[in-house]
């Protein structure tokens, strides 16, 4: 980059960034990290579950274990990858220079972080929190778990990280598009992030609502749950999957973006049935705020509610069957790679169909009263969660390798680290739904021998370790590419690809767009290649460009937050070192200090010349 800028070290760089990339790489990255931490969770499970009567894990530890695996997978690991991609990606792809809030979007991403600290610091006070991912209250009312008081609290501080987060995609895509970008030209990446957003902004408040309530019963002694004192448990369950059925499509949405994007790029062929794939993703998110309920066929809310939830469940077969055939259909005949990426999003096809197959079986009530709490579940939903959106992260990971990485991804370890996940995966959860079957109980540490399950539990667990081999495979190629991997440099569109993100330079300049583009179809580069000179018009003369200045404030703000927490749960600690009102006090002051500096102070942010614009546009070879 030019000598404009005062140059910083790098760390000091990296911590007030607000640039959309790099805060999409550091996403990646933090993610990464919780994913594995929480991927070495489940391997430990499965080797506890590996033999009957086995003692590897204590049942408390067994619990806790349960507990964080599903907890950071859902809010730590898969949120967070997905948005690696939603940062880095959708200003790209609308042909603008950021999103519309840089510095909320930096503010987001520290205080997801903080709040998954928090989280995690629960290992060092007495171990983890052990009521599940849904917290089913009365078992988290259990006042001798501080592990869960960091459930709580965790989870409050970096919901609101996530939700500043969608707020500011919503903004970006309503209003920062390039001319030409009408909403019914948006990627279907942007389509699915947008309607993820709207998820988000309905579904992590009342997920906010219900953490404060058990909050204010656990740690100020508030009686909304427990029904000793006039409370009523189904109310937590309520509150709970009002958020947490639409969190799975918040997951999945993205992903069917995902899929979107690659499968067109590498079957040559643009997205079959456009419009219909727009409207099957709103009618799916709509949809999704309609069947909480069906996680509480067995609570016993009767027969008239069972049956309006079983049948709106099933209608979600409908718009996700649309999808489903717009996929294939968009195969069909094409010209298609089976590059790793693609042979990624080709298989999630078949193995989210599983998913969604044993989903309708389980949206029967009467026939949930049999699979519930089995391993039948299980085997569902990580048929979603892991065939679904982890297949989707990996496909676009290696996608979008280049351009966030200026180099490939190394496609035969990339291969034989597909090969080696499918086996596992597989070889894990197909078999779990015969131990669901046969009555296996979920969230139990051990069974007895000789029922049957032996054998099934014994392959299921050496599937998890073919994962592990694949993971190591992909972390091998993830070094070795760095060191070897074949340069992008210079190459904008190494795939020959269909949208913006591919019309920018490699690597991409901090403003994204020298120019802004001038949108003229749907798949905008694609159409410049066939009806056009193969680069895009601009829309603007060249002229200096105006950036948003880094700041350090965010980082401020989360640590405020994470003591702000702490605090909070050092007033339910036998003998705190400290007052816990004088750290709720210490983190009161350097969030809100942080807040007001932010407020008080008018920062302009600073010009990119046109001199050094012209330049670089030069020195890409362009410049028209
Ligand atoms: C790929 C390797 C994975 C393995 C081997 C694995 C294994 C397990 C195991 C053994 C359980 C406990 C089942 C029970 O007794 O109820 C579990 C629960 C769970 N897993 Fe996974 N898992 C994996 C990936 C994921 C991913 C990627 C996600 C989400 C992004 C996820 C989300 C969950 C959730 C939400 C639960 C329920 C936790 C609860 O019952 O409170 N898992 N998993
Ligand atoms: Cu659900």
């Amino acid at each position: 980059m030019a000598s404009y800028k005062k140059e910083k070290g790098v760390v000091w760089d990296w911590l007030t960034t607000v640039d959309h990339k790099k805060l999409g790489i550091m996403y990646l990255i933090a993610g990464t990290l919780f994913f594995l931490k929480a991927g070495l969770m489940a391997v430990f499970m499965r080797i506890q579950l590996i033999m009957p009567d086995n003692t590897f894990l204590s049942g408390q530890t067994f619990n806790e274990f349960i507990t964080m695996h599903g907890t950071i997978m859902l809010f730590l690991a898969a949120t967070p990858l997905l948005f690696a991609f939603m940062n880095f990606v959708i200003p790209l792809q609308i042909g603008a220079r950021d999103v519309a809030f840089p510095f909320v979007n930096a503010l987001g991403f520290w205080i997801f972080l903080s709040g998954g600290l928090l989280l995690s610091t629960s290992w060092f006070f007495g171990g983890g929190p052990d009521a599940g991912w849904t917290a089913y209250v009365p078992l988290s009312l259990n006042e001798n778990q501080l592990g869960l008081d960091f459930y709580v609290l965790g989870l409050q501080v970096s919901g609101i990280g996530t939700l500043i987060s969608a707020i500011n995609f919503l903004v970006t895509i309503i209003n920062m598009r390039a001319p030409g970008m009408t909403m019914m030209r948006l990627p279907l990446f942007v389509w699915t992030s947008f309607v993820t957003s709207t998820l988000i902004l309905f579904a992590f408040t009342p997920l906010a609502a219900g953490l404060a309530l058990l909050m204010l019963e656990r740690i100020f002694d508030a009686q909304f749950f427990n029904p000793a004192a006039g409370g009523n448990v189904v109310i937590w369950q309520h509150i709970f999957w009002i958020f947490g059925h639409p969190e799975v499509y918040i997951l999945v949405l993205p992903a069917f973006g995902i899929i979107s994007e690659v499968i067109p790029a590498f079957s040559r062929k643009r997205l079959f049935g456009y419009t219909a794939m727009v409207f099957a993703t709103m009618i799916i998110a709509f949809l999704g705020f309609m069947v909480w309920a069906h996680h509480m066929f067995t609570v016993g809310i009767g027969p008239v509610a069972n049956s309006i939830f079983a049948i709106a469940t099933m209608t979600i077969a409908v718009p996700t069957g649309i999808k489903i055939f717009n996929w294939l259909f968009t195969m069909w005949g094409g010209k298609i790679t089976f590059n790793t990426a693609m042979l990624f999003a080709s298989s999630f096809v078949p193995t989210f169909v599983l998913g969604g197959v044993t989903g309708v079986m389980l949206a029967m009530a009467p026939v949930d009263y049999l699979y519930h709490d089995t391993y039948f579940v299980v085997a569902h939903f990580h048929y979603i969660i892991v065939g679904g959106i982890v297949l989707a992260l990996f496909a676009g990971l290696f996608y979008w390798y280049p351009k966030m990485f200026n180099h490939k991804l190394n496609e035969k370890l990339g291969v034989i680290f597909f090969i080696l996940f499918t086996i596992g995966f597989h070889m894990t959860f197909f078999v779990q739904h015969f131990l669901g079957l046969m009555g296996m109980p979920r969230r139990v540490y051990t069974y007895l021998g000789g029922q049957g399950l032996d054998e099934f539990n014994m392959i299921s667990t050496i599937g998890t370790f073919f994962m592990s081999a694949a993971v190591i495979v992909l972390v091998i190629n993830i070094v070795y590419s760095a060191i070897k991997g074949e340069r992008v440099i210079g190459v904008n569109d190494p795939w020959d690809a269909r949208t913006l993100e591919w019309a920018t330079p490699t690597p991409v300049p901090e403003y994204n767009f020298a120019q802004t583009p001038q949108v003229r179809s749907l798949d905008p580069l694609f159409y410049e290649k066939v009806h056009g000179d193969g680069t895009m018009k601009p829309a603007e003369p060249v002229d200096d460009i105006h950036m948003p200045n880094g700041s350090i404030l965010p980082v401020v703000i989360s640590i405020g937050l994470y003591f702000l927490g702490f605090g909070l749960i050092m007033l339910e600690m036998e003998n705190p070192m400290l007052s816990p009102w004088i750290v709720v006090a210490l983190g009161g002051l350097l969030t809100f200090g942080g807040m007001a500096l932010r407020s008080l102070n008018d920062d302009h942010g600073y010009h990119i010349p046109k001199s050094v614009v012209k330049a670089d546009l030069k020195k890409q070879g362009g410049g028209k």
